[in-house]
């Protein structure tokens, strides 16, 4: 498993966790899934599925990615994910987000062989 798949999990699959998370959930995980050191990420989202589900939507059809590349795929069903966003008055190292589940269609970019997910593009 590439570097890029291994980022990709850690920093946006959890598929055991609940999808209905409390207010702290995005405090805890964006520390514990190591976004909060050297700079706060300002947006992550988590994805609450299993992983063969978020890895089978590299099959889906090809689409232009936000950064010009082609290698970008839409879930046919929409996920479950939480979205956590780093709040207005948060300064690192105090990296404080707002924890916000939903369910939405998301869309990955992916690499490789096997061809795996490697970035949440929306
Ligand atoms: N990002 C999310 N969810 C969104 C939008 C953006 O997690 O709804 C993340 C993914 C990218 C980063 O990080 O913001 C810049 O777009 P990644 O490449 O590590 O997945």
């Amino acid at each position: 498993q590439g570097p890029g798949a291994m980022k990709f999990q850690r920093q946006h699959m959890d598929s055991n966790g609940n999808p209905q998370p409390n207010s702290n959930y995005c405090d805890q995980m964006m520390k514990k899934r190591k976004m909060t050191e050297g700079a706060c990420k300002p947006v992550n989202t988590f994805v609450h599925e299993p992983l063969k589900d978020v890895e089978a939507i590299c099959i889906q059809p090809n689409i232009r990615c936000k950064n010009g590349q082609n290698n970008c795929h839409q879930s046919r069903s929409s996920m479950r994910v939480t979205d956590c966003r780093l709040t207005n008055g948060s300064r690192y190292p105090n990296c404080k987000y707002r924890t916000s589940p939903t369910k939405r269609q998301i869309t990955v970019a992916c690499v490789g062989n096997p061809y795996v997910p490697v970035h949440l593009d929306a």
